[in-house]
């Protein structure tokens, strides 16, 4: 065991020392690995478009950045899980119901696997999606507004991590657990895990018209780890594919006691079975209790649903609907190139990549050639259904992506590189060194039938000494590669915002003529909302003071407001009625215990704020907005809790 132990330590040490040494970079005399064409492939002229989009997820800033490509430029950073001060998402009246779940207001998660909605195994630009690994939690993002419309937590789920991946007609957004948990959740001995926990992997609908999500069913499997998962596509669709690792089941010390096995598995699950199972009235309804915040945007408001029942099913009670595939060495991603006919498994402490077959898989089945069983699961025999090894060289695979030409690439995080190789011969055609560490990387489209396969971007663990230094932490960077040629070219190198894992990509074209300018007055439902800001007005009830305030170039109507008491909990509803592009307000109260709002043209948000202290205090428009934004501001004169000054308000009034 300690020598185990050890000879993994060094592998990890190892691994940092290759990381590190083969930089090309970072002293002066170096261009690093540029040639001088380099620039002209990703300079985006002033006042010129990138060819693509890159979402890129934020990894444990819980969001989700909006990059252009090939510039590198960063467009965007889209609130999903995390609170964001910067448009006051998370903190608006509005918002708050977005971040909750069964465990109370939640303002952040761990944001991982980006993924955009398909219709015929292409990208169709509705929507995209991401997991929040750590609550478990599944969001849908509007690409018209690039606002989160929905988010659904996912129960009997811990370490939502092998999400957020689509079939190819949005059918489901599908989650799998990473850690295995007692179902339903109870107080055990944690030494009694093995065969008493399980995984549970959801599959999550998605309304064809509108995107709702609502979980479908979720299959109840071994109490292993469930890492990575993709789709079928094309002539696999139907299937969906997990990697597995820890099938040791054990509870401690997982670098050593999950790494037990010489092979984990793949597990390959026929929806479409269980679906048609399901839909006949199979399955167990169980009780759950879980949150699904849905954001109206005719109301410009988020609600909260507490469901209390999702429906389980037993793989044993569906034959034919679950396999395991052996693939060595712990896998990690698990990756199906465009055909459908490959399922890849990244052994992330081999050296080489496991290819399947999927039609070898599906005559394996027919044939009914097993080899043995895990909890009745049955078990194929791994000769049986490997199409291929690429002897890489490489150290640590972890994630693939295709090209759409024939060619898959693949990340090593161990030896640093990206591994180009051709799918069917297995060989190994082009490798180029990443700085540093690079996790996943991203071809736009490369996770469906039609890849873009021009630019592959790394996204690295590490960043060092790739930029001007800033402290003791670095943001990640991206590289990008052109993989136009034979070769891949190593052309541009740029930082990014927490910690992207995956990102998706798409042509500018699919997106950028549908993306929102304002929010139309007239369709504005918001209960708050006034038409004209002549309907502005201060209400109290009770101790709540509502005012609906207007906001136009550059005032505040009211702007003026007093008879507001010590104690009372004052309601700015706040409607921007511009109906210009690109023309927010923003909105701040001194002392206020939130964040400032941004408040979109057309749109009502709401702040909150508790007086504490006697006094005359100003309020302003955080945005700059015009030539006289400094001009947009007023005041609330707050008197004594037992003062009997009537509430009044003006605008341009002595
Ligand atoms: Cu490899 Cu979440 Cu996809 Cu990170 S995971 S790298
Ligand atoms: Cu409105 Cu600045």
């Amino acid at each position: 065991m300690k020598k185990l132990i050890n000879s993994l330590i060094v592998l990890a040490l190892v691994g940092t020392a290759i990381s590190c040494s083969n930089s090309e970079s970072g002293g002066k005399s170096n261009k690093g690995a540029l040639a001088s064409s380099a620039a002209e492939k990703v300079y985006v002229a002033p006042g010129e478009h990138d060819e693509f989009y890159a979402f890129m997820s934020g990894g444990y800033s819980g969001n989700l950045t909006v990059y252009g490509l090939p510039s590198g430029r960063m467009f965007k950073e889209i609130p999903v899980f995390s609170q964001f001060p910067t448009s006051g998402y998370g903190y608006s009246e509005e918002t708050k119901p977005m971040l909750n779940t069964s465990f109370g207001f939640v303002p952040w998660d761990d944001a991982h696997h980006p993924d955009i909605s398909q219709t015929n195994g292409e990208l169709d630009g509705r929507w995209i999606f991401i997991n929040g690994n750590n609550t478990p939690r599944i969001a849908r993002i509007s690409l018209t507004t690039f606002e989160t419309e929905e988010i659904i937590e996912v129960p009997n789920s811990a370490g939502n991590h092998s999400s957020s991946f689509i079939t190819e007609n949005t059918e489901y957004v599908v989650a799998g657990t990473r850690f295995s948990v007692p179902i339903p959740q109870k107080d055990m001995p944690i030494k009694d895990y093995k065969s008493n926990f399980k995984g549970s992997l959801s599959f999550i609908s998605v309304d064809p018209e509108h995107g709702h999500m609502d979980i479908k069913f979720q299959l109840m499997m071994p109490g292993f780890n469930y890492d990575l998962s993709h789709p079928g596509r094309d002539k696999s669709h139907g299937w969906f594919f997990f990697t597995t690792y820890n099938t040791e089941e054990a509870n401690s010390l997982l670098e050593v006691n999950a790494s037990q096995n010489d092979k984990d598995f793949i597990a390959a699950v026929n929806w479409k079975k269980i679906e048609e199972y399901v839909n006949n009235g199979g399955g167990t309804m169980m009780p759950a209790n879980y949150a699904h915040n849905v954001y109206d945007e005719s109301t410009h408001t988020a609600t909260t649903t507490m469901k209390k029942e999702v429906l389980t099913v037993d793989p044993l009670k569906v034959p034919g609907a679950v396999y395991f595939l052996p693939t060595p060495k712990s896998p990690h991603g698990c990756d199906v190139d465009p055909s459908g006919q490959y399922i890849i498994g990244n052994g992330k402490l081999s050296a080489d990549l496991t290819v399947h077959s999927f039609d070898k898989m599906i005559a394996a089945i027919e044939a009914e050639k097993f080899d043995g069983e895990a909890y009745g699961i049955p078990i194929l025999k791994f000769e049986d259904v490997l199409a291929g090894t690429v002897k890489s060289g490489g150290l640590g695979p972890l994630h693939t992506e295709f090209d759409g030409k024939g060619n898959a690439y693949t990340t090593f995080f161990i030896s640093s590189e990206v591994v180009k190789w051709k799918l069917g011969t297995w060989e190994v055609i082009d490798r180029k060194p990443t700085y540093y560490s690079v996790g996943h990387l991203m071809i736009p489209g490369g996770n469906s039938r039609k890849p873009f396969g021009k630019y592959v971007v790394a996204m690295n663990k590490i960043t060092k000494d790739r930029y001007l230094p800033v402290g003791p932490e670095m943001e990640h960077s991206a590289q990008i590669y052109d993989i136009s040629g034979e070769k891949m070219e190593l052309i541009y190198d740029f930082p990014t915002h927490g910690e992207p894992h995956y990102a998706a990509g798409c042509p500018a074209e699919l997106l950028k003529n549908n993306a929102k300018k304002i929010y139309r007055l007239d369709e504005n439902k918001h209960p708050y909302a006034i038409t004209s800001p002549d309907q502005a007005k201060v209400e109290r009830k009770g101790n709540e003071v509502h005012i609906y305030m207007s906001t136009i170039r550059s005032h505040f109507t009211p702007d003026n407001i007093e008879g507001v008491k010590v104690g009372d909990k004052v309601y700015f509803h706040i409607t921007n009625h511009e109906q210009d592009f690109d023309v927010p307000h923003g909105f701040s109260m001194i002392g206020q215990n939130s964040s400032e709002l941004l408040i979109m043209p057309g749109q009502t948000k709401t702040n909150t704020w508790e007086p504490k202290k006697v006094g005359v205090w100003p309020f302003y428009c955080t945005d700059f907005c015009s030539a006289l934004h400094q001009e947009m501001q007023g005041y609330i004169r707050v008197s004594p809790a037992d003062s009997d000054i009537e509430l009044s308000w003006s605008l341009g009034e002595d």
